[in-house]
């Protein structure tokens, strides 16, 4: 499908009101830098057109490859980036700053699908996976919720069977971002004893299936889809030896939701960024609408919640990088920032009153997207109950 591309330019900086690139390492700025001008070059000049159009441009795998978007904190001897947290933040800010949708594509390629082969694999799955995900030569999905179970993965129905030389697995995943174009699946499957492992799926495996899922209309510019298996033999060497238990993939979704507490800033920023140029150039009643004490109100709550994620992000990452980072620190970062997103998103396109449910800017499609990122990587209101059970020490969820 060919893509049509935006006669506009992109001229989007981040705010920084506490001067928190003080903050920043040259390095990080740098990397910064290189993917914002990557997103500008090849990603909001599209965006509306792929969103609008319902299409994942399957190109840009190999374009984030290059811009060293997956993997970034996956040594480079496996091909990743090699690099901190805070960089991975930024890079995830980046991107999604252009598109959640796009922002999904490399997080679940970089956290989900090439974090459990670094941390669970064994060296020949290291070497044979990661460096060709890292280039985007080879495109991965995770495989966690189901039909019957999406808030509670621990009941999961989705089994193997040891057949001596093979494994045989049943079951089926859904709701799988990018599934339909994916090489390779990591999948969350019961073995006889009822322990969750993660086994390595490769397009191409007899009976093994990844129909797209249709309607959306969210993360329209992202592929979702199921994975379905019906009597797959997997061979042995694909089941991540390292680490088994519900544990295996909330160690992943730790890293993913980190990324998407970055993430959602990102998209703030952009409408943020959007509603503070409209106030300016809108006149009504003879000024600019940003002269209004209602509009500067929510250009400065807007601001105020963008600074103060950017401390929380920040100082997560540190933690991350001491691996001192808890899951219900990030959840608080995960919950707080896709909620702070999505309000910005609300309040700039009433800024830009009727203009603003168009594709002539971006915050429609930001809310549309972002209302699934308040979904997955664990719902709002889960996040809110595992931060719940961490002050009381009592569990809500059951
Ligand atoms: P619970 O009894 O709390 O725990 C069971 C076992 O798991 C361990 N565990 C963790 N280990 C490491 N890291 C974490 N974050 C962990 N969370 C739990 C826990 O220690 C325990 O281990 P053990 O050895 O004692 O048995 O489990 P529960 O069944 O009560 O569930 C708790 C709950 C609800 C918080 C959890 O299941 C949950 O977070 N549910 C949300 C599910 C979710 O987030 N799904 C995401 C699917 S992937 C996705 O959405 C990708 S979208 C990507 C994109 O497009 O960007
Ligand atoms: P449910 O669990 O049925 O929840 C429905 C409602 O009930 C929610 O409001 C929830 O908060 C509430 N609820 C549930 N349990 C409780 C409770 N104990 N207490 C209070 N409230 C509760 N999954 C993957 O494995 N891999 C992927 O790549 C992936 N990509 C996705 C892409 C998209 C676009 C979407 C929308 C989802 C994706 N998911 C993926 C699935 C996602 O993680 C789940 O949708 C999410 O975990 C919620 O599960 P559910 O949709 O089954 O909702």
């Amino acid at each position: 499908m060919s893509a049509e591309k935006r006669n506009f330019v992109d001229e989007f900086e981040s705010p920084d009101f506490y001067a928190l690139d003080d903050l920043l390492t040259e390095e990080h700025k740098l990397i910064r830098s290189s993917v914002r001008d990557f997103v500008k070059k090849e990603i909001t000049p599209y965006i509306e057109d792929w969103a609008e159009k319902n299409h994942f441009p399957e190109e840009i795998v190999k374009k984030f490859g290059e811009v060293g978007a997956f993997g970034p904190t996956i040594p480079t001897e496996y091909g990743g980036g090699g690099l901190d947290y805070t960089s991975y933040g930024l890079i995830m800010q980046e991107v999604e700053r252009g598109d959640s949708g796009m922002r999904s594509t490399a997080s679940v390629q970089g956290s989900l699908v090439m974090y459990p082969i670094y941390a669970y694999g064994s060296e020949e799955q290291k070497k044979k996976y990661l460096p060709k995900l890292a280039s985007g030569e080879m495109l991965g999905c995770f495989g966690l919720t189901e039909p019957n179970h999406g808030s509670n993965p621990s009941g999961m129905e989705t089994h193997f069977k040891d057949k001596g030389d093979h494994y045989l697995l049943n079951g089926a995943k859904m709701w799988i971002s990018n599934s339909p174009y994916a090489d390779v699946a990591v999948v969350w499957a019961k073995n006889e004893e009822g322990r969750i492992h993660g086994l390595i799926v490769e397009r191409g495996m007899e009976g093994f299936s990844t129909p797209e899922t249709h309607g959306k209309w969210s993360l329209r510019a992202s592929c979702t889809g199921e994975l379905v298996f019906s009597d797959v033999k997997v061979p042995k060497e694909n089941l991540l030896p390292g680490k088994s238990g519900l544990g295996a993939p909330m160690g992943c979704l730790d890293k993913a939701r980190y990324g998407i507490a970055w993430g959602a800033i990102g998209a703030a920023m952009d409408c943020y960024d959007s509603a503070k140029r409209y106030s300016l150039e809108r006149v009504q009643f003879g000024k600019p609408i940003g002269a209004f004490q209602l509009v500067q109100k929510k250009l400065s709550e807007m601001l105020t919640e963008i600074t103060k994620a950017q401390l929380l992000n920040w100082k997560l990452g540190k933690m991350m990088d001491e691996g001192k980072a808890t899951t219900s620190q990030i959840s608080m970062a995960k919950r707080n920032s896709v909620e702070v997103a999505l309000n910005i998103a609300r309040e700039a396109r009433q800024i830009h009153g009727g203009m603003g449910i168009t594709g002539e800017y971006p915050m429609m499609r930001h809310m549309m997207n972002l209302e699934s990122v308040v979904t997955y990587e664990g719902t709002h209101d889960i996040h809110l109950l595992i931060l719940g059970a961490e002050i009381t020490g009592i569990p809500a969820f059951k």
